[in-house]
């Protein structure tokens, strides 16, 4: 089986994975839409809007499409804001990559190629937060053009910037359940149904971070934006894949650190309702999966060179440690604590209360619980934005003013398809779990009497040129641990 390698480490900037990789991305985009293997048709799989890529000459108003039923099955398939994000993206790669090493192979390159992946996070390589260089080259070393540079990009390095002050990390790592309760946060995200965009569950830690920072680190937000901040486009950039599959392997290196409780129920292994997911194999006929299917031991669990490196895990076993024999413990039920009491709408700035009920206040003794800030369906026009959270002391306590603290930079991916009316979810829009425990134990040191009421503001850091952005809720969960 072939083996997928960081791309830093292939030891040249056009190691021949990378020169077949474009060779077989210009060839996949001569390909129309109609044929499942092409360039454009990957893409749909995840997203796409109909009249903007044909205004962007991705496809042409002409082309033949797939018929209605097959559009509705395997296009505006990707899975957000669930618990079906990774499984679904581990079974979109695992099509790409075999479709992708088809056409290397037909186009007299080797037998044994495998997707690359972009390990941001290694801490012992000084240039990994560039984008490769294979990837900005205008062209390729024979000269001829580069098809891997050509998708329109914000930024060819990852933050942080004035616009983005909050770095990656590997915070996600630490969870201890893939499925996250209703409130908190948890590895994989919330159980949903089959879930496009939006919806009732909060994002779970590793698609917000690193998954959604890096998307929108690339991509930009504002007039702009390039592809990687829209999930309509997002595909089309040949190092989305590349980004993907360091997520995934994320994953796979969380699922083989002890302690962490993966997902393995029938719910969930049997893969969503009311439809289920499909992908092209490498010759363009159609299949389905279940995340059953891509779980250690199953059949299309992929293999990388190492889970050690980037991971922030000290494992080397390939494999993880296996699926547990019974079913995982489900996660602790979060708790609500009080809740802001009108929507908020944010341009550049601004502040609401949130007043816990009157039996909940923070207390100072640390104690075996964490608190969760939920930002609840957060909506807003652009393909994707930015929210800058703070959190203080109210003035109501008559303490001196003190400077709010930085809760955290939150990466809202797909926001605009998220919250329109028409969408899947009715425009729901996005919401988004942040841990404040220690933050709000070291504002609780603080204060003599109860604490009772939490300011948050809320900041767009480029507000004046970005269309607004409204949070329905701001609400404060705990969870015992
Ligand atoms: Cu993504």
């Amino acid at each position: 089986m072939a083996v997928r390698q960081d791309v830093r480490k292939l030891g040249s900037d056009w190691h021949p994975i990378l020169e077949w990789y474009a060779r077989a991305v210009r060839e996949l985009s001569t390909r129309k839409i109609g044929q499942r293997t092409s360039w454009a048709y990957l893409g749909a799989i995840h997203g796409l809007d109909v009249a903007g890529w044909v205004q962007a000459g991705i496809v042409s108003a002409g082309d033949p499409l797939p018929s209605q039923s097959e559009r509705g099955r395997l296009w505006n398939q990707c899975q957000h804001n669930s618990w079906f994000f990774l499984p679904w993206h581990r079974g979109y790669l695992a099509a790409f990559e075999a479709i992708v090493a088809k056409a290397v192979q037909d186009l007299g390159g080797p037998n044994d190629w495998a997707l690359p992946y972009w390990n941001y996070l290694d801490a012992t390589e000084p240039l990994v937060r560039d984008i490769p260089k294979a990837f900005t080259d205008p062209t390729m070393p024979d000269g001829s053009p580069n098809a891997l540079a050509k998708p329109h990009r914000a930024a060819i390095k990852l933050g942080p910037t004035p616009w983005f002050p909050r770095d990656i990390d590997l915070s996600a790592m630490a969870e201890k359940h893939f499925t996250a309760a209703s409130g908190a946060l948890g590895f994989g995200g919330g159980a949903t149904r089959f879930n496009h965009l939006g919806g009732p569950a909060a994002t779970g830690a590793m698609e917000g971070n690193p998954h959604n920072r890096v998307h929108v680190m690339i991509g930009g937000v504002g007039a702009n934006a390039g592809y990687m901040s829209d999930p309509d486009y997002a595909a089309l950039d040949p190092i989305f894949w590349l980004h993907h599959c360091n997520v995934d392997r994320l994953w796979a290196a969380w699922m083989a650190k002890p302690g962490s409780n993966q997902e393995n129920g029938a719910q969930f292994m049997a893969g969503p309702a009311p439809r289920q997911f499909e992908m092209p194999d490498a010759l363009g006929n159609l299949a389905v999966f279940t995340p059953a299917q891509l779980l250690p031991g199953g059949p299309l669990e992929p293999t990388y060179d190492t889970l050690a490196v980037g991971t922030g895990v000290a494992v080397v076993a390939q494999g993880g440690q296996g699926m547990p024999a019974g079913v995982s413990p489900p996660p602790p039920d979060a708790v609500p604590m009080g809740a802001n009491d009108a929507p908020v709408s944010v341009s550049t700035s601004s502040t609401t209360l949130v007043q816990l009920a009157p039996a909940e206040t923070i207390v100072a003794a640390p104690a075996p619980q964490r608190v969760l800030l939920n930002l609840e369906n957060v909506r807003g026009t652009a393909p994707s934005g930015v929210l800058n959270v703070y959190l203080s002391l109210p003035a109501s306590l008559g303490l001196p003013a003190s400077v709010p603290e930085v809760v955290d930079t939150v990466s809202l991916f797909g926001l605009g398809k998220a919250s329109r009316e028409d969408g899947e979810h009715g425009g729901n829009g996005l919401t988004v779990a942040l841990d404040i425990t220690d933050l709000v134990r070291s504002l609780r040191a603080g204060v003599d009497g109860d604490l009772d009421q939490l300011q948050v503001r809320l900041e767009q850091p480029q507000g004046a040129e970005l269309p607004p952005i409204t949070v329905e809720r701001v609400s404060v969960y705990r969870q015992d641990l």
